[in-house]
């Protein structure tokens, strides 16, 4: 199984895979460009897991090369599970990226990042109603502080697919 760390460029990912991988860290080209990822190993429940601080990106929707790698590792990796790095300052941006990662059927779970500054801003997220509306683990962090981290991993454990249909029901509220 592989964690792949996605969200948009400048969001906390780098600063995340820092905080949770250990010593043996290799930075590559990705084959055949010029965009390289970093690939570590971290620990959840014990066990060694690969991580990977996939290239930033806007979209599943690549509009440049940067993009094609990120969408591609997403593509290629096998039993992967995505904790997908929003900005909370700025979070819907960084939802529409969840909500492709989650509609094309991988296990995600959220890092609500930069929460000192949107703290700060005086933003306020209702965290659990987000979370039962899109049905995957939310978790405020402030990766430079390591607020939350322990909660992310620990939700990883938990996630699972989930039908996009599902979500819409829960947009529109019951019924
Ligand atoms: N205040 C605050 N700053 C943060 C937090 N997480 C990361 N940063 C800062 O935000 C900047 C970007 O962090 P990176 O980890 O490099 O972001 P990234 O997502 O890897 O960026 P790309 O690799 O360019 O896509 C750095 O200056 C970090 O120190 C956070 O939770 N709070
Ligand atoms: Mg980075």
């Amino acid at each position: 199984m592989s964690i792949l760390l996605m969200g948009h460029p400048n969001v906390g990912k780098s600063v995340f895979f820092n905080r949770l991988t250990g010593a043996s860290v290799t930075e590559s080209n990705y084959p055949g460009t010029t965009i390289d990822y970093t690939k570590g190993y971290m620990r959840i429940g014990g066990k060694s897991v690969e991580l990977i601080d996939v290239p930033g990106t806007f979209s599943l929707n690549p509009k440049d090369k940067a993009e094609e790698v990120a969408v591609a590792m997403l593509h290629e990796s096998k039993d992967v599970k995505v904790i997908c790095v929003i900005d909370a300052s700025k979070i819907e941006r960084g939802l529409f990226l969840a909500l492709e990662i989650i509609e094309q059927g991988y296990p995600v779970v959220i890092a609500l990042n930069m929460w000192d500054v949107a703290r700060d801003k005086h933003i306020k997220i209702n965290i659990d109603d987000l979370s039962r509306i899109l049905g995957v683990a939310v978790v405020a962090t402030t990766a430079i502080s390591g607020e939350g981290i322990k909660d992310l991993v620990t939700s990883l454990d938990d996630a699972r697919p989930v039908e996009i249909d599902n979500i819409i029901t829960n947009v529109g509220g019951s019924t």
